[in-house]
């Protein structure tokens, strides 16, 4: 070795600054969530909407890295772990159905009741030791004015220990209405509520759930927002960004019952819109104040308060499939009494909200995350971020996923994502099919 001194033509300045908001004390309270990459599980997610799943359809999702197989019998839907137990097939790839009661494998027969899993025969072998002493994961179905919600859990989580699917929904109203007042705009209706009608879409998103749902509620994000055509058009005064001011600007939730999550307090002395930079020459022209508030549960569901419109609400999961694949729902919530309502809101989302709000604006939100994804897909970006007096949001959030969770997902194992460079990613990519969210079906 030379005992030559290194010369250093250009001296590194720029590192990691003292200044930003998540040092390592700071980071060291959400651990846990750093280790979320394929979700929260035993929580209650989207599957599908209730559209998607006529009687007698069989649909297969990935959720958390489980696989699991909808089914829509007599009416009533059933959920089960869509992994064969003989050798691991999806029995979504190719349904095979002889009765209401249950679901067969369509390779070698074996048949499982649907209501609890129970291997009850198999085809061409129904006097095989193996019938009766095995069966398959179940997972509890809640199915509520057009969602079709799965409560997804470990093999050993009981299912007497399954909370209510209100557990897992944003906070409601007129319930939080004391404790979270909204003067300014209407109480915003929940997906359980009666009467509630739901419009919206889900889609994959290719990157890591955990980046996708920070977006919703960080409040410097709206920036790529600016130039939106429907912010444009309506003259809205979307801030460049919102600026807490107030120690007491997000409130935690961490009641023993009911949803874990935080409440932002936007449009008060708490937080300051910032429409203009001097420095820049850059300011807000709208004319139109638009009144909104975002809060964020677990498992990681966003409510947009009072958008797009009044009356309105809007609401988001990023329900993870993989590690760097998640399922971005968006839907819009109104409560409509009668037919001519229901006509005009329908009409209202085909026109308007679908077009120019859940794609034209929230399509950015899906190009900002997949931005992300790179930084952090490694692992090294939740160390190297500089985060700033804005990133309260995701920070808050992060420390109570950690503690509130309940349970981190294991890595998937025999299933879609768990490699990432298999021979069927490249045919299947090659033959134009991005990894998705749906198991497709055998086409014969
Ligand atoms: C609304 C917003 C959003 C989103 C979905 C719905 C939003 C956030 C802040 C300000 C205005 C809109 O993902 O980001
Ligand atoms: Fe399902 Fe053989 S893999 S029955
Ligand atoms: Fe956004």
């Amino acid at each position: 070795m030379s005992e030559q001194p290194i010369v250093r033509r250009r001296v590194v300045k720029k590192g990691i600054s003292d200044a930003r908001t998540n040092d390592s004390r700071t980071q060291s309270q959400y651990d846990p969530y750093k280790d979320a990459a394929w979700g929260f599980i035993n929580h209650w997610y989207p599957a599908l909407f209730t559209n998607e799943l006529e009687e007698d359809q069989v649909e297969g999702i990935q959720i958390c890295g489980v696989p699991i197989v909808l089914r829509r019998a007599e009416g009533k839907v059933y959920a089960l772990k869509d992994q064969c137990l003989h050798r691991g097939v999806r029995l979504s790839e190719k349904p095979m159905c002889f009765n209401k009661d249950s679901i067969t494998c369509w390779y070698h027969g074996f048949t499982f009741d649907l209501k609890d899993g129970d291997l009850t025969t198999i085809v061409g072998n129904p006097d095989d030791k193996l019938i009766g002493t095995t069966g398959i994961t179940t997972y509890p179905v809640h199915e509520v004015n057009g969602m079709i919600f799965v409560f997804v859990r470990e093999d050993d989580f009981s299912l007497e220990d399954v909370p209510p699917l209100s557990d897992d929904l944003p906070f409601r109203f007129p319930e939080n209405s004391e404790k979270f007042p909204h003067p300014l705009w209407p109480k915003s209706p929940s997906v359980l509520d009666d009467n509630a009608m739901i419009l919206g879409m889900h889609r994959t998103g290719y990157g890591d759930w955990r980046i996708a749902c920070e977006n919703g509620f960080d409040n410097a994000h709206i920036l790529v927002h600016k130039d939106n055509t429907i912010v444009h058009a309506m003259e809205w005064v979307l801030p460049l960004g919102i600026v807490p001011v107030s120690d007491d600007a997000i409130t935690v939730v961490e009641d023993e019952k009911g949803p874990k999550g935080l409440m932002q307090w936007l449009f008060t002395d708490r937080w300051k819109p910032t429409l203009e930079n001097k420095e820049l020459g850059v300011k807000v022209d709208g004319m139109n104040s638009r009144h909104y508030r975002t809060s964020v549960v677990l498992p990681g569901v966003l409510m947009v308060e009072n958008w797009p419109e009044n009356h309105v609400v809007q609401y988001e999961w990023y329900v993870p499939i993989t590690d760097d694949t998640h399922e971005y729902w968006e839907v819009l919530v109104k409560i409509v009494k009668t037919d001519e309502e229901k006509r005009l809101y329908q009409q209202r989302y085909d026109l308007v909200y679908k077009p120019l709000c859940l794609h034209g604006f929230n399509d950015c939100d899906l190009y900002a995350r997949e931005a992300m994804q790179n930084f952090y897909s490694d692992g090294t970006g939740w160390d190297d971020e500089q985060l700033v007096s804005t990133d309260v949001s995701p920070i808050t959030w992060r420390k109570l996923a950690s503690r509130w969770n309940r349970g981190i997902a294991k890595p998937g194992r025999g299933v879609a994502g768990s490699l990432k460079d298999t021979s069927l990613i490249f045919k299947n990519t090659a033959d134009g099919h991005r990894p998705g969210y749906k198991v497709r079906k055998i086409e014969e």
